[in-house]
Formats: C-alpha cells, sequence, structure tokens
C-alpha cells in the first residue's frame, strides 16, 4: 500500500513500530530458570544503580549507611527523595513511572505499598511472559559472565536457557584483570603459565571454547576503558591477539567491544560509581582493517565518539554499531545519535538494546525508544516522499524489522531467525 501523505505515514510508521517485534541483543536480564539472578518487581526497578546515583544528590545519607539499609529500605529511601520530595523528571525516575503504568498502575496514587502489592505478589515465571509481551520483545540477549561465582554454577549444573533467552559470552574479568583471573583458570583446570606463552594461549582459547560449547553464545563481549589500545603489548593486548580475534574468526562469533567505561571512579558507589571518557579510534580502526574476515560489534559510551563510530561503519563492513549505551540512553542524545547514524548509515544499523537490569525496564526502556525511532523514521521517509519517491507501508514493515531484529541476527549469521511480519 504506497503511503499517500504524511498524516497517513505518521499512522503507519507509528503503527508498525509500536507492533513490531524486538530482539534485544544486550541486556543483563536472565531466563527465569536461571532463578534468583534474575532480577525484577517494585524494590529492584528502584534500587536500579541509576537511581542510587540520583538519590545521592539529594540525600545526605552516608554511602556506607545507604548499603546497610535492606533493599526495600534503599527502595522507600528513593521513592521519597526522587519521586515524592522532587518530581521525577530524569530519564530513570521517568522509566519507573512508565514501567508502572505498563504495568497497569495508577500513578495517581503514589501508594509504594499497592505498587509491590500488585507486581511482587507473582512468579518471574508469570512476569517474564507478561513483560515481554507488553514491551513487545521475543527474544533477549543476556550477559553471561563465567567469572561470575553465582551464574557459573548455574551453567555448570546444567541449566540452559529457554528458547526465548540467548547467550553472550562476557569476558571483561579475562581480558581486563588477566593477573588474577590466571590464578582461577589454573583452579579450573586451564595450565595457563605465570609467564605469556603459546601454551598459555592454547590454554586460554581452550576455557573460551569451551564455554563457547556450553554457553552457545551469540556474540562475546568485553567492555572497556576509553584508553583502550590496540595493538598493544600487555595481558588484553595479548589475548586479544592470539585468542580472541583466531577463535572469532575460526568461530564467525562476532566480537562485541563497549568501549568508554571509567569503572569505579567513586568505588563506593558500586555499578552506580562508573563514569565514562572518550576514546581514541585508533584501536578499532586497526582491528577493522588487519581483520576484515572478522565480525566486531561495537557501541560507545561518550557522546563525542559517535560521530568517529558512524563514519567508521562507512569504511568497515565488518561493524555493526549498536544501542544508546547507558550515558548516551537519554532521549535527547538517542535522537540526536539515531538521526546521525540514519543520515550516514541509512537502516544498516541496530539502534538500541536495552541494557535492562531489571525485567520490568523492558517495559520503560523500549516503550521511550520506540517513540523517538517512531519520529525519526517519520521524518526521514517523509524527506524522501517530499522528492516524489514513493513509500509502502510493506517497505516499513520491512525496514523496521530490520531494524529492530534481523539487522542483529543477520550479523551473528543467524539467518535462520531472519523474520518480517506480514
Ligand atoms: O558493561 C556493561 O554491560 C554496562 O552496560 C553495565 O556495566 C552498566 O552497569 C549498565 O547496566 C549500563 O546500563
Ligand atoms: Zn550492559
Amino acid at each position: 500500500m504506497t503511503i499517500a501523505n504524511k498524516q497517513e505515514l505518521e499512522a503507519v510508521v507509528r503503527d508498525v513500530v509500536a507492533k513490531q517485534k524486538i530482539t534485544d541483543m544486550h541486556t543483563h536480564l536472565y531466563s527465569p530458570n536461571f532463578g534468583d539472578i534474575l532480577l525484577w518487581g517494585v524494590d529492584e526497578l528502584l534500587t536500579y544503580h541509576y537511581l542510587v546515583a540520583e538519590v545521592m544528590r539529594f540525600s545526605d545519607i552516608p554511602i556506607d549507611d545507604f548499603w546497610a539499609l535492606s533493599k526495600s529500605e534503599q527502595a522507600d529511601l528513593i521513592w521519597k527523595e526522587l519521586f515524592i520530595k522532587h518530581s521525577p523528571v530524569s530519564e530513570a525516575c521517568r522509566g519507573v513511572l512508565t514501567t508502572l503504568q505498563g504495568l497497569g498502575l495508577d500513578l495517581s496514587t503514589r501508594d509504594l505499598a499497592q505498587y509491590r502489592e500488585a507486581i511482587d505478589s507473582g512468579d518471574s515465571f508469570a512476569q517474564v511472559k507478561r513483560v515481554m509481551e507488553l514491551s513487545s520483545v521475543d527474544h533477549i540477549v543476556m550477559t553471561n559472565d563465567p567469572f561470575d561465582d553465582r551464574e557459573r554454577k548455574i551453567w555448570l549444573d546444567g541449566t540452559r536457557p529457554d528458547e526465548r533467552f540467548h547467550a553472550a559470552l562476557r569476558i571483561d574479568p579475562l581480558l581486563n584483570d588477566y593477573a588474577n583471573s590466571k590464578q582461577l583458570l589454573r583452579e579450573w583446570g586451564y595450565a595457563v603459565g605465570e609467564q605469556w606463552s603459546d601454551g598459555s594461549a592454547q590454554e586460554v582459547k581452550r576455557f573460551l571454547k569451551d564455554w563457547i560449547e556450553r554457553m552457545k553464545p551469540l556474540y562475546m563481549a568485553v567492555s572497556l576503558p576509553p584508553s583502550f589500545a590496540y595493538p598493544e603489548e600487555s595481558d588484553r593486548g595479548r589475548i586479544i591477539r592470539d585468542c580472541i580475534l583466531p577463535l572469532s574468526k575460526e568461530t564467525g562469533i562476532p566480537f562485541a567491544l563497549m568501549i568508554g567505561v571509567k569503572k569505579r571512579v567513586n568505588p563506593g558507589l558500586g555499578d552506580a560509581g562508573d563514569y565514562l571518557g572518550k576514546a581514541d579510534m585508533d584501536a578499532l580502526e586497526y582491528l577493522l582493517a588487519q581483520h576484515p574476515e572478522n565480525k566486531f560489534i561495537v557501541t560507545m559510551l561518550s557522546r563525542e565518539n559517535q560521530h568517529e563510530l558512524a563514519v567508521l561503519g562507512r569504511k568497515f563492513r565488518n561493524l555493526m554499531i549498536f544501542g544508546c549505551w547507558w550515558f548516551m540512553n537519554n532521549p535527547i542524545i538517542i535522537n540526536e545519535m539515531t538521526r546521525m547514524r540514519l543520515e550516514l548509515l541509512g537502516l544498516s544499523v541496530v539502534p538500541q538494546h536495552s541494557d535492562a537490569r531489571v525485567l520490568d525496564q523492558l517495559v520503560y526502556k523500549w516503550k521511550h525508544s520506540k517513540e523517538i525511532i517512531s519520529d525519526i523514521l517519520i521524518d526521514k521517509y517523509n524527506d524522501i516522499m517530499r522528492t516524489g519517491w514513493q513509500v509502502t507501508a510493506e517497505e516499513i514493515r520491512r525496514d523496521t524489522a530490520d531494524l529492530l531484529r534481523n539487522n542483529f541476527w543477520r550479523f551473528v549469521g543467524r539467518e535462520d531467525m531472519v523474520e518480517y511480519e506480514e
């Protein structure tokens, strides 16, 4: 059906985007059979580390005293400070409201006890089904860290995610803290030496292959500091050179780099204590140019890196750019970087992921982003329609499916997961 005018365009785009099923390619969620490492419910929503950072700006509670509170007491404090004593206008606060609204609660009552009663009384399996339906997310990629004691035990016990959940092998401790991780590898039966050698490289690859076999990950991922350099004579540089790149090429499993995080600049805040920095693009440019047969999935944490990253995407087809990561995930920046990406790269990117740490967040993370993506697509289609180019509803459905699921599945080599709504 050819779109006749802007009014019809707006209606079709908003309807298509709202209905499009999403593959959420980076989250910190888990299949419900993984147990209580899957976070959900009102207290988890309110104690999300984004809100911990924000409450510290209003409350003068000593950070250690905050951590000594129960999860529910922390949530009460955050609710009082960020929602009652001050209007909840930040993106993370608004996200809580959008989530509670999406779950059918009456925000005019501000009755936290009632919200807890309504949401927390269910079970995680039912909540996963409900939230995925509400958010139109039908596939969730997890973050799976074999160095995390709780998660490692779950996998070694033979637990596997259900078909809606997919693994991503997360290797930050291996790449960013090998000095400590090599002792763990030895304890697990991988004979890595004190000094780097071919033998150590083989054993690190064997460790990775074992977890690839166990997890069947869609990609291997690491977060990296703004100072990330490559090539580099360092533990990280050697492991990337001798292990990750050859294994990624051999298996076809992409290497995901999340670049620009300065960990724990305020250690007392825990996950809320991470900061960002502008990274030098030389390392990524080198990796892309020297390893054209490797596939790289990249997101960056500094606003200032977004234009460079998008232009690099024009130079290298083995780079898939994804998401508005963390401090980028605010409407003003999502709008700017998504428009820039479509203007420079057309529809060849994965515009968003949720990074959800709490299951229920899928409701707000995707509602907020879909609204912005719809606005942008309406403008972009209208711009080409003004030249006389005709756009059809079928093409809008095709393009939206590519942005919200198929570009990712194709890039990770899973044509079987490419789907278009009829
Ligand atoms: O490295 C990451 O996966 C980051 O997304 C997290 O460490 C971060 O805490 C987060 O959840 C940001 O949204
Ligand atoms: Zn993340």
